[in-house]
């Protein structure tokens, strides 16, 4: 067993985590530079099988649980509770390279510099990959964490249905990641989960480090308005009852509440669709859904009240509508002293860093419910994500996984300096 050498020397192999970035990017790829991943499609099983066999590579002990969630550990010189990271490798459609991926191939990293150097920390160090973070399959998102943190029942979240009628899991059994292990096995004492910002405010202050101290609330609704299909000709305008264009009309005025409301408040209708779908056809019925966040709760509540108001009154108006909400969760704060260690540690680095919101939902909100929990971010490129033009700078990729080293190893050779374990 080699030496251990001293912490601070350590460094993790910018390389390889480049490289693994580059080839797990390259799993379901699309020709436009692109890759989609959905939760627990052929292309996620790919994916996942490559993780293991890294984790694998990497020293860890690793385990499926029951919804699907990978846990790879490096085992510690002791019996203290684990210090967990990780994300998710489940992709948004067309998606860029680094959302989710780079948390846990830097996890990864970590964990095989580690056991290369025969640095074996106190507690052990364990990288955790979530179950359809991004819920674009099936809702709601953040998953497998939810599960963890015993936000959704287990039984439950096997129990969901894709839009294609595939259920969590029947799908997990299909690509072979039905686990056995309870999602709540592991109990780690800490939680830090590393991330692109997938915003503008790190490159605007030319700044390589964001330590996420609070990640906004989110809320998604699923709007179906009926109205009557009819002849797009003859059909005067007074006396339609047009669900598409009444759709617009509320998805326009629910983005305009959103722009009044100003930052950090947002609305994004991503999808729409009308029936019968038909040139000269007044649509009958439409569908679209709306992702509304905010950083303060009652703001959050009065979006989603304006909703309802605005259906309430087309029902009044001779519509039929329906509202479902697919995903909902409020606001969460991270806990302070490990942001505090999380930007002591990456001053000793030299990293220029400064605390931040998240506007982007992220695995680490639901751990926070599990033990105290921070994210680190690093800067991404113009603010674009969900894009396959999604760019980070190898340099500020590999000194992001650099800091998670070193944040991490801090954590599990001394506990004690933040919220020291039960079993200490
Ligand atoms: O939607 C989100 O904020 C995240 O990318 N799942
Ligand atoms: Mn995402
Ligand atoms: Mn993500």
């Amino acid at each position: 067993m080699a030496r251990p050498s001293t912490p601070a020397a350590l460094a993790i192999d910018g390389d390889r985590l480049l490289r693994r970035l580059r080839e797990l990017g390259e799993i379901g790829a699309d020709p436009r530079g692109g890759r989609t991943r959905l939760a627990l499609t052929d292309a996620d099983k790919a994916a996942r099988e490559l993780i293991v066999r890294w984790l694998s590579e990497a020293g860890a002990a690793v385990r499926i649980d029951r919804i699907g969630n990978i846990h790879g550990v490096l085992e510690g010189r002791s019996d203290l509770p684990p210090i967990a990271t990780g994300s998710h490798i489940d992709t948004v459609v067309r998606a860029g390279a680094y959302d989710g991926c780079y948390g846990v191939v830097a996890g990864i990293e970590v964990l095989q510099t580690l056991s290369a150097a025969g640095e074996l920390p106190r507690a052990s160090v364990a990288v955790l990959v979530f179950t359809n973070e991004e819920g674009v399959r099936f809702a709601p998102d953040l998953l497998g964490s939810r599960v963890v943190a015993e936000n959704v029942a287990l039984e439950d979240a096997l129990a969901l249905h894709s839009a294609d009628g595939c259920s969590i899991d029947e799908e997990l059994r299909r690509i072979g990641f039905a686990g056995s292990v309870s999602p709540r096995e592991l109990r780690p004492s800490h939680f830090v989960e590393l991330h692109i910002e997938q915003g503008p405010m790190l490159e605007a202050e030319d700044l390589t480090i964001g330590i996420v101290e609070a990640v906004q609330g989110h809320s998604w609704w699923r709007v179906v308005i009926e109205g009557v299909a009819n002849h797009a000709g003859t059909t005067p305008m007074a006396l339609r009852r047009d669900a598409g264009a009444t759709a617009m009309q509320l998805a326009c005025a629910l983005i305009r509440d959103a722009e009044e409301r100003g930052v950090p408040n947002v609305a994004t209708v991503g999808t729409i669709t009308f029936e019968p779908g038909a040139i000269n056809v007044v649509p009958g019925r439409a569908t679209f859904t709306i992702d509304m966040r905010d950083d303060s709760v009652y703001s959050l509540r009065r979006a989603e009240q304006r909703l309802h108001e605005a259906l309430l009154r087309l029902d009044r108006a001779g519509y039929t509508t329906h509202a479902q909400c697919t995903s909902r969760h409020e606001p969460v704060v991270f806990d302070d002293e490990l942001c505090g260690l999380l930007q002591r540690v990456a001053a000793q680095r030299g990293l220029a860093a400064r605390r931040m919101l998240s506007g982007a939902s992220h695995d680490a909100q639901m751990m926070a419910g599990v033990c105290p929990s921070a994210m680190i971010f690093v800067p991404s490129h113009r603010g674009i994500s969900h894009n396959p033009a999604e760019h980070t700078e190898p340099r500020q990729l590999v000194q992001g996984a650099d800091l998670l080293l070193h944040a991490l190893l801090e954590l599990a050779n001394n506990p004690e300096t933040c919220h020291a374990p039960s079993s200490l």
